[in-house]
């Protein structure tokens, strides 16, 4: 519960939000810590967004949201803080989450313990200067103006194949991810 979505950054939360719509109706009876409320805040924001319109605006939403300084590049530093807010919201939130949002942050949280920050960024980093722009991140997916969720579920928009072969250690929990995608 500790580790991130699917890839780290921007992309696990435009994933979470657009393939996990949590029922946020119920709250969990702790008081949440700041960054649990600032997580909170963004993932209310955004879900809309990312549900009903075009795939790029909840990408952009995600990306600022992770991008503390606004230099428009992610750093190993930022991923980190995001990983760390969003497993502390993972488990404030888990009272509430379906059986199978459970499953999916699970998933997604094995794949980013497999692959690691440092692994993820060098992976993406095609200019080697160790940190990920929005086109670094989306290398292995084209957007498109439908939601996100549907975009990641298109095979033709996802090259699940090089996904898994940059990100080979964490391949058969990607593996499993599009497979649950795609079934939905
Ligand atoms: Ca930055
Ligand atoms: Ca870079």
């Amino acid at each position: 519960m500790r580790q991130l979505f699917i890839f780290a950054g921007l992309l696990a939360l435009a994933l979470l939000s657009a393939l996990v719509p949590l029922d946020t109706a119920v709250r969990a009876e702790e008081a949440p810590s700041p960054q649990v409320q600032g997580f909170e805040r963004f993932f209310q924001a955004a879900q809309p967004t990312c549900t009903f319109e075009a795939s790029g605006k909840c990408v952009d939403l995600g990306f600022s949201y992770a991008d503390r300084d606004r230099d428009g590049r992610l750093t190993a530093e930022e991923l980190a803080e995001l990983q760390a807010d969003f497993g502390s919201w993972a488990q404030w939130k888990n009272p509430v989450m379906t059986k199978r949002e459970r499953t999916s942050v699970a998933i997604g949280s094995y794949a980013m313990q497999a692959i690691g920050l440092t692994n993820f960024i060098q992976a993406y980093d095609s200019d080697g200067d160790g940190a990920l722009t929005q086109q670094e991140l989306l290398t292995d997916i084209t957007l498109d103006e439908r939601p996100l969720g549907q975009v990641l579920q298109d095979p033709e928009a996802v090259d699940w194949l090089s996904l898994q072969h940059r990100l080979g250690p964490a391949a058969p929990f990607l593996g499993a991810l599009g497979a649950a995608t795609k079934a939905k």
